[in-house]
């Protein structure tokens, strides 16, 4: 990573935040549809108003309990109704969190983000999270938590053990959720991200690309994102990992300039969200991540695994930052 000071200086001064503004699907449609260039140049524009466009947020996730999750997300490994390599694990140990978490911070990443395959926590499996997020954030890193629906009272219970953000996804269109997910409903998520923003966390919650959406159905997910109030402060756009033994193996592979574009327009629409290049980024030449850092992605996961499937060694984002002279925030 490059560590040499530029003379160079690349934000522009703090814009006000934009008049809220209510983007309608015909609207984000309409930003997907720019030629491309135009659209990437747009957006790299915004991304300077209110970042430095040569930091990268980076954030390793763990998966604190694997597998075997009663939903049944038309995408996921670990759903207990997909036959897949994923086998479930008991859930692990503060120790073992906390060791992973040493590690983390010592390749450079500023949060740690934990992961469970849970509908959402029971009160008992709380108990032991809230001890892993106080020992995290004594470490002196950001916590985020993504746990499934929260019911009233355990946002509060996270945020007073020391969480600063929850993630929770919308993960697709409105129209299109009941293609992908049957066991909960849009308005479930709606409900939990409500909860985690009363409770005063930030809130972390993105979507996938690449479930035979259309560009129709992206852009209903980016309004959905940026019509919540506020946005998100982080917005992961992941590109579907196709997994063995889950009804969406088969997915048809969505263009690379179609997902430059998603991240393009999630910069338009949501100028001072962190916007992350998440799952799927493995699979993505170094070029195409490259454009996604121009088209205003700001945020990796950094470390070996995301879940239950590989990303980039952190040997190898490392050598793509040196190339790029990004530097962690
Ligand atoms: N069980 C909790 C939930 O669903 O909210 C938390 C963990 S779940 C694995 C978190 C997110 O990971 C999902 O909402 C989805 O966006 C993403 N995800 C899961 N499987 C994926 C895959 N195969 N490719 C890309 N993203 C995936
Ligand atoms: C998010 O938006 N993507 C991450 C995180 N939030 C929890 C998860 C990606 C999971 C990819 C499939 C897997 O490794 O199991
Ligand atoms: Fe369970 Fe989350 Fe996977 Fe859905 S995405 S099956 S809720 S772990």
């Amino acid at each position: 990573m490059s560590t040499s000071s530029s003379p160079i200086t690349f934000a522009r001064p703090a814009t006000p935040h934009p008049a809220a503004k209510t983007w309608s699907v015909a609207d984000i449609e309409a930003l997907l549809s720019l030629p491309f260039m135009e659209l990437v140049f747009r957006a790299a524009e915004v991304h300077r108003q209110f970042f430095d466009p040569t930091k990268v947020q980076l954030s390793t996730l763990i998966s604190i309990k694997t597998g075997g999750c009663p939903e049944d997300c038309g995408y996921c490994p670990q759903s207990v109704h997909h036959d897949t390599p994923v086998e479930e694990q008991p859930m692990m140990t503060v120790d073992e969190v906390i060791a992973a978490a040493r590690t983390a911070k010592a390749n450079g990443a500023g949060r740690f983000c934990m992961g469970a395959a849970w509908r959402g926590p029971k009160d008992a499996d709380l108990e032991q999270t809230l001890r892993m997020v106080s020992e995290v954030k004594a470490l002196g890193m950001e916590t985020c938590a993504t746990f499934g629906l929260l019911k009233d009272g355990q946002a509060e219970q996270l945020k007073e053990a020391g969480l600063d953000f929850y993630n929770h996804n919308l993960d697709t269109a409105p129209d299109k959720y009941a293609d992908i997910i049957q066991t909960r409903e849009y308005e479930d998520r709606l409900d939990t991200l409500g909860k985690v923003r009363s409770a005063g966390l930030s809130v972390c919650c993105g979507g996938i690309v690449g479930l035979n959406d259309t560009r129709h159905d992206r852009a209903g997910l980016i309004a959905q994102l940026a019509n919540l109030t506020p946005p998100p402060e982080s917005v992961p756009i992941n590109n579907l990992v196709k997994v063995t033994g889950t009804p969406l193996e088969g997915a048809d592979n969505i263009d690379w300039t179609e997902f430059v574009r998603t991240i393009a327009v999630a910069r338009l629409t949501m100028p001072q969200s962190y916007v992350r290049l998440s799952a799927g980024r493995r699979e993505m030449p170094e070029a195409m991540q490259a454009l996604c850092f121009l088209a205003g992605a700001n945020s990796i996961f950094y470390g070996d695994k995301l879940l239950t499937t590989g990303n980039p060694d952190v040997d190898a984002d490392r050598v793509l930052m040196e190339k790029l002279e990004l530097s962690p925030l």
